[in-house]
């Protein structure tokens, strides 16, 4: 049950204990709840998750935390919000929520979930929540890739299911959430984000079929291979429009092959179908149909432990990425290069970028005992060839949205 309370101990420790200081310091008064949501990284199955394909992303251990605590006032019902990490103060007012806006404030994805909730509740229990003070720090970097807006949305609903005292369904919980993205982020995603923060296991990956939403977790643990997270520190801004375009081009050359979803497409059936399909709607389907093929190997892959065959993969969906779907960056693909350079003898099985690309962070499969070694590696050469900070860390798999102890 996601709102099982637990201790915070490890990871997500710093974090609640800071959060929970700078509110008592701002509000003379402790918090009454704190919440916590995961960001993700996927290990493959890349821009597939709209397209009816595999995923398989792991949560990770960082975390958007929210406090809260009620506010006896007469009269008008407002969420006043502080955003610790922008140092910005915002407000929701619950008797009249926000429109969406475009460009999207972090207001703004609050208040979609707010919103969703109000449908969902009904206006007239929506209208007994109380106004609050609330407070959240993230440390999942803001924008990198790694889900911060999936997890700033589940962190919310989990807050507004302990506020209320309704808990939702999990699958529920996390459609609601991607639809606020839609509705207030004006970005059309898959689920694969959402559901990651919201199912997250510790020591598994989760294998989502994005068609059917049912989740099978893969146990995985880091005693012999680590998941290492690379952040490029780069964020190109065409990304928001691309996104929506290679979803339309997709569903256009589906359409166009004339089958209803592209887990009934076979590399066979697109070869036969090539010429109705325009040169770019060939190279995205070209993507979709081998990593949905590739996702499905990886799973088998992890589940024996051939690591080599994963990291090939990754590899692969990754060079997919660059020249066929197009939504790599030079910055990821050096970051790619420099740790193929490093090899099999140096440790490193395989390495993608990962989420939704332009920008962000690169995932890397590494054997645990070289992670210090291989990381001032690609940190180092990443400096020197292309004059930026990189940060890495490494992440076991994390436990999804839940409650924390005051
Ligand atoms: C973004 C989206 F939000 C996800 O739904 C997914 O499509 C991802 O990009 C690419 O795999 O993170």
């Amino acid at each position: 049950n996601s709102l099982e309370n637990s201790s915070y101990d490890g990871p997500l420790g710093d974090l609640v204990h800071r959060l929970t200081q700078s509110f008592t310091t701002e509000h003379s008064r402790p918090p009454q709840w704190i919440v916590a949501a995961p960001g993700r990284v996927n290990l493959i199955g890349e821009h597939i998750d709209y397209n009816d394909g595999y995923v398989l992303p792991m949560a990770i251990e960082r975390y958007v935390a929210i406090a809260a605590a009620p506010r006896a006032e007469k009269g008008s019902r407002v969420a006043s919000i502080r955003s610790v990490n922008l140092n910005e103060c915002d407000q929701i007012d619950l008797d009249e929520l926000p429109k969406p806006s475009l460009p999207p404030k972090w207001t703004g994805y609050m208040g979609g979930v707010f919103a969703g909730f109000q449908s969902r509740m009904g206006a007239e229990k929506f209208s007994q929540l109380p106004a609050m003070d609330v407070m959240f720090e993230s440390n999942v970097p803001i924008g990198g890739g790694l889900s911060s807006s999936a997890a700033l949305e589940v962190a919310t609903a989990t807050l507004l299911e302990v506020v209320s005292g309704i808990t939702l369904g999990l699958e529920e919980k996390a459609l609601l959430c991607q639809q606020a993205e839609h509705d207030f982020a004006g970005v059309p995603c898959g689920i694969m984000d959402q559901f990651s923060s919201v199912f997250g296991q510790q020591n598994a990956f989760m294998l989502l079929d994005c068609r059917s939403q049912q989740i099978r977790h893969v146990p995985f643990s880091s005693d012999h291979v680590s998941v290492l997270i690379t952040n490029s520190n780069v964020k190109h801004e065409l990304s928001g429009g691309e996104y929506a375009q290679r979803r339309a081009q997709c569903d256009s050359a589906l359409k166009k092959i004339g089958a209803a979803s592209w887990r009934d497409v076979t590399s066979g059936d697109l070869e036969s179908n090539k010429s109705s399909l325009s040169e770019i709607e060939y190279s995205r389907a070209r993507h979709v149909v081998s990593e949905i093929e590739r996702t499905q190997k990886a799973a088998v892959a992890i589940e024996s432990g051939q690591w080599e065959t994963l990291g090939e993969l990754m590899y692969a969906s990754h060079h997919s990425l660059q020249h066929d779907y197009e939504v790599s960056c030079c910055e990821l693909d050096l970051l790619v290069e420099i740790a193929r350079g490093v090899g099999r003898a140096g440790g490193v099985y395989g390495s993608r970028m990962t989420g939704g690309g332009f920008g962000g962070c690169t995932v890397t499969l590494i054997e645990s005992d070289k992670v210090v070694e291989v990381s001032e590696h690609i940190q180092k050469q990443y400096k020197k060839q292309c004059g930026i900070d990189a940060q890495l860390f490494a992440s076991l798999p994390a436990k999804g949205a839940h409650t924390v102890s005051c």
